[in-house]
């Protein structure tokens, strides 16, 4: 197997390029997608401040290392969720990595400044776990971003990720959804402006990214996230991909080039007011924010254990991960 660029050993090889890659060459052929996705979305440019959401994945670490190794002023973020061991293991990574790079990274934590967690909120609120979480997180990057001035807010989101969204956006054709795809937000309304940098790299591709740069991640799943319908739409497409390769890359590519011009919008939805609580701006009757309603609801409950919301069969390859 040989790198396409210089003919040395590959380490490599990316059937949609068509090609094998040496590290050196698959680290360049990654800085150069990044930087095309910026420069052709018009994400941001080198004067001004990102704030990074960073997990402790693969792509969240990637996405950082990227942005700073193409130049760009670049902070972290990091909210612990409160989920178990998960979190714990999270939490250390992102702050060795920040530590060891002498980079700023701003750490929240739910169950410490919000008083609860992402499994109590699920249990009070009797919803899938994902939902109270993604709803803190966006709350929380939006905050970060104004207290910091920070002028965006840039996400790990990879090629996968957004394939499999758009597939089940598409699936339901639901227009609003669709709309708001795009791998840039402008900001508008009181959100800050959000990018997504690695729309043109595969999971793959940022697993290798960080293996070759000898960037350590946490590798499982948040243990939340068995039987997420992304999860299984990713597996589609992966079976696709597999049969095709190129395929994934060309249906999101296609969505940008053909349908998203026609489905382009400006607004976020919704946000009409201040909540009169956080000031934080939100849609909808009332006068509080979900966040603050959200807070309200969970605050003064006990902690509820990770496993008490697992399925059996996921409690079991939980304990097996520990054996
Ligand atoms: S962290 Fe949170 Fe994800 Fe875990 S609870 Fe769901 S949304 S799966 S990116
Ligand atoms: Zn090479
Ligand atoms: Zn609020």
């Amino acid at each position: 197997m040989k790198c396409r660029t210089c003919r040395g050993p590959a380490i490599i090889d990316l059937p949609r390029h068509n090609a094998n890659f040496c590290a050196e060459h698959f680290l360049e052929l990654c800085r150069r997608q990044v930087q095309k996705a910026i420069d052709e979305h018009e994400m941001f440019s080198r004067d001004e401040r990102i704030l990074v959401a960073v997990s402790g994945g693969k792509d969240s670490l990637a996405v950082w290392d990227l942005l700073l190794e193409l130049g760009y002023q670049a902070d972290g973020y990091y909210i612990e969720l409160g989920i178990g061991e998960y979190s714990d293991h999270s939490r250390e990574i992102t702050e060795s990595f920040a530590r060891e790079r002498g980079l700023s990274l701003r750490v929240e934590s739910l169950r410490d400044d919000h008083g609860f967690d992402v499994p109590t909120a699920a249990k009070v609120t009797g919803r899938v776990p994902c939902s109270a979480c993604g709803l803190s997180k966006r709350h929380l990057f939006d905050r970060a971003a104004r207290d910091g001035r920070y002028d965006v807010v840039v996400t790990g989101h990879n090629l996968d990720d957004e394939a499999a969204v758009l597939f089940g956006n598409a699936l339901r054709w639901d227009v609003e959804y669709l709309s708001r795809q795009m791998p840039v937000l402008p900001a508008g309304n009181g959100f800050p402006r959000k990018a997504k940098p690695l729309v043109r790299l595969s999971e793959r591709e940022t697993a290798a990214w960080c293996i070759v740069r000898g960037i350590d991640y946490v590798i499982e799943e948040c243990p939340m996230a068995a039987g997420n319908r992304h999860l299984q739409y990713k597996d589609l497409l992966n079976d696709l991909e597999e049969k095709s390769p190129g395929s994934k890359a060309s249906f999101y590519a296609g969505f940008l080039d053909r349908m998203a011009p026609l489905l382009a919008s400006t607004e976020h939805r919704g946000a009409v007011h201040r909540c009169v609580r956080c000031d934080a701006p939100t849609g909808g009757e009332s006068d509080v924010c979900a966040f603050c309603r959200l807070v309200d609801r969970t605050k003064d409950r006990d902690p509820v254990p990770v496993e008490m919301l697992l399925s059996k069969k996921a409690r079991l390859r939980l304990a097996r991960q520990g054996e």
